[in-house]
């Protein structure tokens, strides 16, 4: 049998963490377990007419909820059943939440996940995805979680990663020794290794980046933009435009290919839209660790400093060439 699932292959690398007694391998199981039950959520999404609308109550009588409501109510079970985690801060709500399973306040660990990426794509069925980066707590287990649990820079991450719901159902993610990604198997139910050992190629020919907002683009952004679409054959050009609107999606594709993901400052978003904690540091961790790049413009993502949950940065990431070029025009 030449599969490896995603439990064996925890197990089998558990030995490059000698200080985890385990934990970090129990909470890439919760996660492993909630992406399941997402994706099963996720797939019958489009029966909503058969199921009923999110907002409205079903043939049970049950209200039907929101995909990202579930989303995030599903890693909530997960995490408390687990006892591993102590806080989770999700895009989904306004504060951390100090998770309250029966172990939870034990726990070494905290969480910052989207656990629905994109959802406004579910109902045209585009793939959308959950975004997640674990840290060590800073607080004492057993004492209530702080925020300074969550609003910690990407350089301390102990494991990061996304699940993307398209095609197929695949989990990658990174505990600081590289990237790998796993295929979900439904017929046994397992996550199994499909891709080893991820490296982003240098050099792609795609860039993402919504040019609906090229009105609004910082001066260098719209140089660059005019860059890639010039003809030359040497250096690749001109590139592709590949924009889903779905972040997991769009980087997912450019990880594999090659490519660049821009989300810049705009007058409507000085800050860029992207979330710092929910989207940028954990993404930007994954192309780091796939041998690629990710910036704000001003300081390598992993380097900044979270003031707030819901901070926004721009965001560059993706093939190292290419992050490089759109920063050369200045960003
Ligand atoms: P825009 C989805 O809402 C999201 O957060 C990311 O998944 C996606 O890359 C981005 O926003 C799309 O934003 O402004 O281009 O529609």
């Amino acid at each position: 049998m030449s599969i490896t699932t995603l439990g064996q292959f925890i197990i089998e690398k558990q030995q490059d963490f000698p200080y985890a007694k385990g934990e970090l391998s129990r909470i890439l199981r919760d996660i492993g377990i909630a992406a399941k039950m997402i994706s099963a959520e996720v797939n019958k999404a489009g029966l909503t007419q058969i199921l009923g609308e999110h907002g409205s109550v079903n043939v049970q009588g049950e209200d039907v909820k929101k995909l990202d409501i579930i989303g995030n109510e599903t890693f909530i079970w997960a995490l408390e059943k687990g006892g591993e985690i102590c806080a989770m801060a999700s895009e989904e709500n306004d504060d951390m939440i100090p998770l309250q399973g029966a172990y939870s306040k034990n726990g070494k660990y905290v969480i910052c996940i989207d656990p629905l990426d994109g959802s406004s794509n579910i109902d045209v069925n585009v793939s959308i995805g959950t975004i997640f980066s674990v840290y060590r707590r800073v607080t004492e287990p057993g004492t209530e979680p702080t925020l300074a649990d969550v609003l910690q820079k990407g350089s301390e991450i102990v494991a990061a990663g996304y699940v993307i719901y398209g095609s197929s159902t695949m989990l990658v993610y990174s505990t600081g020794k590289g990237v790998n990604g796993f295929t979900l198997d439904p017929s046994i139910g397992e996550f199994c290794l499909s891709h080893p050992n991820i490296k982003t190629p240098a050099e792609g020919k795609m860039y993402s980046i919504n040019e609906g907002n090229a009105g609004e683009f910082p001066a260098g952004v719209t140089e660059y933009l005019k860059w890639v679409k010039e003809s030359d054959k040497a250096s690749n050009r001109p590139y592709s435009a590949r924009y889903i609107g779905s972040m997991v999606a769009d980087f997912h594709r450019n990880l594999l290919k090659g490519g660049v993901f821009i989300y810049p400052p705009t007058a409507k978003a000085p800050n860029g839209k992207l979330r710092l904690l929910f989207e940028c540091i954990p993404m930007g961790y994954i192309a780091i660790q796939a041998g690629g790049e990710a910036t704000t413009g001003k300081q390598n993502i992993l380097e900044v400093e979270p003031t707030e949950i819901h901070q926004r940065v721009p965001i560059v990431m993706g093939s190292k060439n290419m992050v490089e070029k759109v920063i050369s025009f200045g960003f």
